[in-house]
């Protein structure tokens, strides 16, 4: 062992007792984090561009900003990508991909002729790497959305297009589910919303159920596929009515029994989403969460560990929600180094969620439970400088995984293998 082991060695072994002081089982908090797999979002390696090549714009309200060498061009070129995240990353872990990642070997298929097929390549890919996959159809960058509206456009003809694309898209995740015997989660987010003020709000959402439930008319085996429903407070071009409000799809999910997809993006700035999640969860059974960060609006910035997710990851420890929820990541970056931003996220959760898991969660409980609310308070603020971070890098020495910033070398030798991609 190098010296270094040892002092790491030495080290964990004195955080265990910091937190074993507090009464905390570090052992079983990693065990615990050991069991929580991420959905990588595949559109953080390319911009959310895709495979159709149609040259069609992202819309939707979607934008990526920045220039940054190296995206992925291919869907070979993204699995090497992904696989070079997941080798800085400790843990097993999910990718969740979007129809227009379809594999069509260089044929156009139509959103609504897709087939399990064409997602072959993904399926034996994340087979061979032991991930799961989780599937979204692509409601934007396409000529029948390009007026911003899908499911709730007027048009019936519009309308069907893409129910039958919702319906194909639920079967081919129910594929990927039964392929890889991990359920698969497909969520639906669309963009339609009008930009300036709305008269008719009312038809757009009944239009909105009836084609939600058309797409959801097919049984599906729950242990292959699960259907979730996000909801948006607003985007560019959809300022001043979004269809599929956060109320919207509430109501919606309740009634026929879906996750409910909570984007940490799309609220008003002052609410609190890790408020959210026991309310939802008292009449759900589960949800689906995108990790992502806002700045100053649903900016889809890179996750950092910050106060929110901190909220988000107490709220699934101390309301014992972690076997009822699905975290995912939600952000697009394409100023700086791609795969990075992955790590980056996912690393941020994932430490966000070891600091809610080695919280002393049950005596704070007792605490407030016997109106200590001022040993309460102090407590908090102690447990915030127990040494997390010792038992970060340990958990990441033991998945084979870079502690500190040396995985930024790792980046920078993918980096140069990558260099003939260009911008
Ligand atoms: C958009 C939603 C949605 C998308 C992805 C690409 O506001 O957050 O989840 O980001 O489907
Ligand atoms: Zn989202």
């Amino acid at each position: 062992m190098t010296n270094l082991g040892l002092d790491g060695d030495r080290a964990y072994a004195w955080a265990v007792e910091q937190y074993a002081s507090w009464g905390v089982d570090v052992e079983g908090a990693l065990e615990r984090l050991g069991s929580i797999s991420i959905s990588l979002h595949c559109w953080q390696g390319d911009d959310v561009t895709g495979f159709e090549n149609t040259g069609e714009a992202i819309g939707g309200g979607l934008a990526v900003t920045g220039a940054y060498p190296g995206k992925a061009r291919t869907p070979d070129e993204l699995r090497a990508d992904v696989e070079q995240a997941l080798r800085l990353i400790p843990g097993s872990h999910r990718l969740n991909l979007h129809a227009s990642y379809a594999e069509t070997g260089g044929r156009a298929v139509a959103r609504d002729a897709l087939e399990p097929a064409h997602f072959q390549g993904w399926i034996d890919w994340a087979r061979a790497h032991r991930l799961g996959l989780d599937f979204n159809p692509t409601y934007f960058a396409h000529p029948l959305a390009a007026e911003g509206w899908t499911l709730a456009h007027p048009d019936p003809a519009i309308r069907r297009f893409w129910i039958d694309h919702g319906a194909i898209c639920r079967q081919i995740g129910a594929a990927m589910g039964k392929a890889l015997g991990t359920p698969c989660v497909t969520n639906v987010w669309i963009p339609d919303g009008s930009k300036d003020t709305r008269v008719d709000r009312r038809g757009p959402r009944e239009r909105l159920a009836a084609a939600l439930d058309e797409i959801f008319a097919l049984p599906l085996d729950p242990r292959h596929n699960k259907d979730a429903v996000e909801g948006k407070l607003f985007g560019i071009g959809s300022e001043s009515y979004v269809v599929g409000s956060h109320e919207f799809y509430l109501g919606y999910a309740i009634t026929r029994k879906k996750l409910l997809c909570l984007d940490m993006g799309h609220y008003h700035p002052t609410e609190s989403p890790a408020d959210k999640i026991s309310a939802v969860l008292s009449h759900l059974d589960e949800i689906l969460l995108h990790v992502s960060r806002g700045v100053r609006w649903d900016s889809d910035h890179v996750v950092i560990l910050a106060d929110e997710v901190q909220a988000v990851a107490h709220e699934l420890v101390r309301g014992d929600y972690l076997a009822r929820t699905r975290v995912g990541l939600d952000f697009f970056d394409a100023s700086i180094n791609r795969v990075a931003a992955w790590v980056v996220g996912s690393r941020a959760l994932l430490r966000a969620l070891l600091v809610a898991l080695l919280e002393p969660t049950a005596m704070l409980k007792s605490l407030e439970s016997e109106g200590d609310l001022t040993a309460r308070l102090a407590c908090l603020e102690e447990v915030k400088s127990l040494p997390a971070g010792v038992v970060w890098d340990h958990y990441c020495r033991v998945h084979g995984v870079p502690a500190g910033r040396e995985w930024l070398e790792s980046i920078r030798a993918h980096e140069r293998q990558t260099a003939s991609r260009g911008r």
